[in-house]
Formats: structure tokens, C-alpha cells, sequence
């Protein structure tokens, strides 16, 4: 057999081996429904890294212009420390500090030379001592959001959506919410708007099934971030604990660690009560950190300082609208200078 002949033979062979490798080491493939486009991702990186987002400086700016007011004139020199304390306490509580939080900072202001550098410190250190930055860890990392109804959970998860997308990350979001009529539909409009995927069944399916299949495409499709949507009723707490465990233990089944983040989302909007909801959630859902809505609203701001002093737990994004853009990191420092100026 001359070169001619025998070499593109060899060639040939070589080909077919190497594709019959290849073959045999790609990844399994599901069956069923939810066998769709397998998008390849690129590898997760090792190390945790840090989602970025726009400074929120401007944001509580202008979030907390009305607190701020309340701080105005408070620190003038001259004044009775007493007297000073006094409205210090009260500015606190009209601030939605609430009542433990805010006779602790003026425990922790008292008798000290500067009020307002005192306050100021204070505030920081409280806020500082809990902060923790929204990290992604090795793929899929899977991030559970739960809240009362209307809190702003769905509308978070779209934004969240988009800025991991921002970010050149992978996405898949499950639509855990199979209470509410419309739920469904209100994440797969998120998920278009942030063009990332979304695994939904039939209103009234186990949310637990859903969890399932979202964890088992996102394992399958190696995406690097798997965000579950829950159910936000509150008047049947047995209900919401059973439901919010059985999510919890299958997501745990099929990807191990997960979910790696719980976020409770709380309307900043309600004030006190949305302590006595941080207060249920922290119990029965193993809250990994709080994201607050509505600070563009009416909010006051200082529940930020509550749930820092009196759940541990930190505040990791705060809400500032509606639109897919209007997600902010929560910037401890940004917010003791928006509130209190220097
Ligand atoms: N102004 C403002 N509105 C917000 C913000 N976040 C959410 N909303 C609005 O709050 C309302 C409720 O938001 P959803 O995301 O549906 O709340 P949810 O927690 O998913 O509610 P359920 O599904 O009923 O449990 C919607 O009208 C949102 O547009 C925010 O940061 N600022
Ligand atoms: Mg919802």
C-alpha cells in the first residue's frame, strides 16, 4: 500500500477514534422534559468571588433623605447631654431603629465627647460586625428566596438574575412559588427580561419538585447560579416550615451544601414588623442574609440597624425600585454616611 493511500486511512482512523472519545467522556444527557439546549458554561472558578454592583452611595442618598432629618439639629453644641439623649432615642425609634437597637446606641453614645462621631461609630460597627458580601462558590451555587407575600421576592430574583448575567455567569431560575395564581408567569417575564431560563410546573405542584428539577437541570447544564423562588404565605407557619424544609433537604439531596445562600427578603417599608418576620424566617428557613426592599419608598431605613443588632444577620442588598438595574449591595459605610453625614 503506498503513502498516498495508507495515510489517509491512518488520518481516518484517528478521527473516529478521537470522536468516540469524545463521546464517551461528554456528560450524561437527561431525558424527559427537562431535556433541553445543553449550554456550555465555562468552568467554576475556585475561589468565591464577589458579584459586583453600582456604589449604592447615591441610592442612600437619596433612600434616607427623610431620616436624615430627623437627625438634624440633634448634635448642636451646647446642649444638655440629657436632653440630647432623649431625642437621639426618639429620632432612633422614628427612624424604625426599634426599641432594643435604639437604647443600645444611646447606651453606646453616653457620656462620650462627640455624640455624632459616637453615633456614627457605633452604627458602623454594628452594621460591620454582621457584613457579608453576596459571594458565588463553585457551580451550581444555589441561592433559596423566601419572604411574606408582596415583600418583593420575585422582582428581586429577576434583578439578581440579570446581574449575575451582567457578570458573564450562568443562570437558571426555578419558579417555587405554585401557590399564588400568576407567580409563575410574573418569574418567567423576570426570566426573559434577564434572558435566563426558567423550570416551572403546574400551579398547585409540590415546590419541592420544582426545587428538584431546577437543582437537577442546573447540575446537568453546569450553570453557575440556580436561584429558587418560594411561596410567601405566613398564616399557616407549620405549613411554611414543612414546605421551606422539604425544599431545603432536596435541594440538599441532589447538589451538596445547597442551598448555599438563603435570602430573606423583607419590605423595608413595614418597618417593626418586618422584625417579627426576620424573627419567623430565622427559625425556620436557616437565613443566610436579608435583602431590603423599598428603601426607595417611604422606608426609614433604620431596620437595616435592627436586624444587624438583634438577628445577626447581615443585610447583603437592598432594593431601590423596580426595574431589572434597581439592586444595590448593602454598603455599611455608604449608609452611616447617607444617614448621618460627616
Ligand atoms: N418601589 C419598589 N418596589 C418594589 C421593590 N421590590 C419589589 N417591588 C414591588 O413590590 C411588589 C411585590 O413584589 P413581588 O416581587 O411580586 O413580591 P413577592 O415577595 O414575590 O410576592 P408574592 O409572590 O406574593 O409572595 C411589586 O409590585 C414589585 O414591583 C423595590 O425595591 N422598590
Ligand atoms: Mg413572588
Amino acid at each position: 500500500m503506498s503513502v498516498a493511500v495508507g495515510l489517509p486511512i491512518l488520518v481516518g482512523v484517528f478521527v473516529l477514534l478521537y470522536l468516540a472519545f469524545r463521546k464517551a467522556m461528554s456528560p450524561p444527557q437527561l431525558s424527559g422534559p427537562l431535556d433541553m439546549v445543553v449550554r456550555p458554561t465555562p468552568p467554576a472558578s475556585p475561589a468565591p468571588a464577589p458579584v459586583v454592583s453600582p456604589p449604592a452611595t447615591n441610592a442612600f442618598l437619596a433612600a434616607l433623605s427623610r431620616t436624615r432629618e430627623l437627625f438634624a439639629g440633634l448634635f448642636d453644641r451646647g446642649r444638655d447631654e440629657r436632653e440630647a439623649l432623649e431625642a437621639l432615642e426618639e429620632a432612633l425609634l422614628r427612624a424604625d431603629v426599634g426599641a432594643k437597637t435604639a437604647a443600645g446606641l444611646v447606651d453606646a453614645v453616653r457620656g462620650k465627647p462627640d455624640l455624632k462621631a459616637a453615633l456614627r461609630d457605633a452604627i458602623r460597627t454594628r452594621l460591620e460586625r454582621v457584613a457579608a458580601p453576596l459571594i458565588t462558590g463553585p457551580a451550581p451555587h444555589v441561592i433559596l428566596v423566601v419572604g411574606v407575600n408582596g415583600s418583593g421576592k420575585t422582582t428581586t430574583i429577576g434583578k439578581l438574575a440579570g446581574r449575575f448575567v451582567g457578570a458573564g455567569k450562568s443562570v437558571i431560575l426555578g419558579a417555587g412559588d405554585t401557590f399564588r395564581a400568576g407567580a409563575i408567569e410574573q418569574l418567567q417575564v423576570w426570566g426573559q427580561r434577564a434572558g435566563v431560563e426558567v423550570i416551572a410546573a403546574a400551579e398547585g405542584t409540590d415546590p419541592a419538585a420544582v426545587a428538584h428539577q431546577t437543582a437537577e437541570a442546573a447540575k446537568l447544564r453546569r450553570v453557575d447560579v440556580m436561584i429558587c423562588d418560594t411561596a410567601g404565605r405566613l398564616q399557616a407557619q407549620k405549613v411554611l416550615m414543612d414546605e421551606l424544609a422539604k425544599v431545603r433537604r432536596v435541594l440538599g439531596k441532589i447538589i451538596p451544601g445547597a442551598p448555599h445562600e438563603v435570602l430573606l427578603v423583607l419590605d423595608a417599608t413595614m418597618g417593626q414588623n418586618a422584625l417579627s418576620q426576620a424573627r419567623i424566617f430565622r427559625d425556620v428557613a436557616g437565613v443566610t442574609g436579608v435583602v431590603l426592599t423599598k428603601l426607595d419608598g417611604t422606608a426609614k431605613g433604620g431596620v437595616v440597624i435592627a436586624i444587624a443588632e438583634e438577628f445577626d444577620l447581615p443585610v447583603k442588598l437592598v432594593g431601590i425600585g423596580e426595574k431589572l438595574d434597581d439592586l444595590r449591595d448593602f454598603d455599611g459605610a455608604a449608609f452611616v454616611d447617607a444617614l448621618l453625614p460627616v
